[in-house]
């Protein structure tokens, strides 16, 4: 790909570079993205399994999406574009700089790549919690036995622990996000439409605050018009060739 030597130049120089990332960024370990063709949303897959009036209608079908997308992330590994975030992070680190990543994902291979300080956004696919005493635990059953599965506590029905449309985002995760929007060199988002909020909206308030923005991302979306840098390709190649030309 054709990287531009000033975007490299300024790879370079940047010392705190925010990331937000996307289902895109998985595609290549094998994971479906949402929109598009083959997408895994259409309007009625997320009115019934992605809300939480969808789940309570139906906690046994939304269970059997959610488990069926666990099963894949938990049968995938971290690709190219995870890695090259991790060397990045590593670089900026040696010379008292810092990379964060914001990730719209649940499937966790950000961290199982080594990338540290990592914000799930919509939360992770690993957490149950009970939707009747809210205790939360970490599982990664690839196969459960029976759906919904149910709180070992008080035996209530649990809900993965995600954020659905209609849900507020995490007040620690919605925090660290303005932070790491308002005190960035560089904000690039990759592998993400850019569509739902307020996920969409920190690259504008990095912009706003000075910082210069990148985005990586197969096709362009309506964040391509308004970032200093837009190239378009898959992160698995696009990631490690930028990280590779600037250390
Ligand atoms: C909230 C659950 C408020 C987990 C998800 C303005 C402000 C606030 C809210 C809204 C607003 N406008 C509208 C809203 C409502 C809504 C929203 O944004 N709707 C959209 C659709 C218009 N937002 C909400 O409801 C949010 N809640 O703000 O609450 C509130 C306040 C007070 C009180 C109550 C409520 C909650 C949003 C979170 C919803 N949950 N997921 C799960 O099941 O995964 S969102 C879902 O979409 C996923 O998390 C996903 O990550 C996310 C974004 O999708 P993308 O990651 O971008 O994936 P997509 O497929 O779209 O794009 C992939 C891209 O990758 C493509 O462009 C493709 O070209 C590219 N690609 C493909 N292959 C590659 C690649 N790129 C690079 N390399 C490749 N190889
Ligand atoms: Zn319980």
């Amino acid at each position: 790909m054709d990287i531009p030597c000033d975007l490299i130049e300024y790879v370079r120089q940047a010392r705190h570079v925010a990331v937000l990332s996307g289902a895109g960024i998985s595609a290549e370990s094998g994971l479906p993205i949402f929109r598009g063709e083959d997408g895994l949303w259409d309007n009625d897959t997320i009115m019934r399994f992605a809300t939480p009036e969808g789940f309570a209608a139906n906690p046994k079908a939304a269970w059997e999406w959610y488990a069926h997308r666990r099963g894949e992330a938990g049968r995938a590994g971290p690709n190219p574009g995870h890695k090259a975030l991790v060397k990045w992070q590593e670089e900026l680190a040696s010379c008292d700089g810092w990379l964060e990543i914001l990730t719209q994902n649940i499937d966790g291979l950000h961290q199982q790549a080594g990338s540290k300080k990592v914000t799930e956004l919509h939360g992770s696919g690993w957490i149950l919690r009970c939707t009747e005493c809210m205790r939360e635990r970490k599982d990664r059953t690839l196969k459960f036995p029976d759906l919904p599965p149910k709180c070992p506590e008080c035996g209530g029905i649990e809900r993965p622990g995600v954020v659905w449309f209609g849900e507020s985002l995490p007040v620690e995760a919605l925090e660290r996000a303005v932070w790491l929007a308002r005190e960035c060199d560089l904000f690039v988002t990759v592998g993400t439409s850019g569509v739902v909020y307020p996920a969409a909206s920190f690259i504008m308030v990095a912009a706003d605050g000075g910082a210069k923005t990148l985005e990586v991302n197969l096709d362009p979306t309506p964040l391509s018009s308004q970032v200093t840098w837009a190239l378009h390709g898959p992160s698995g190649e696009v990631l490690p060739e930028v990280v590779e030309k600037a250390f």
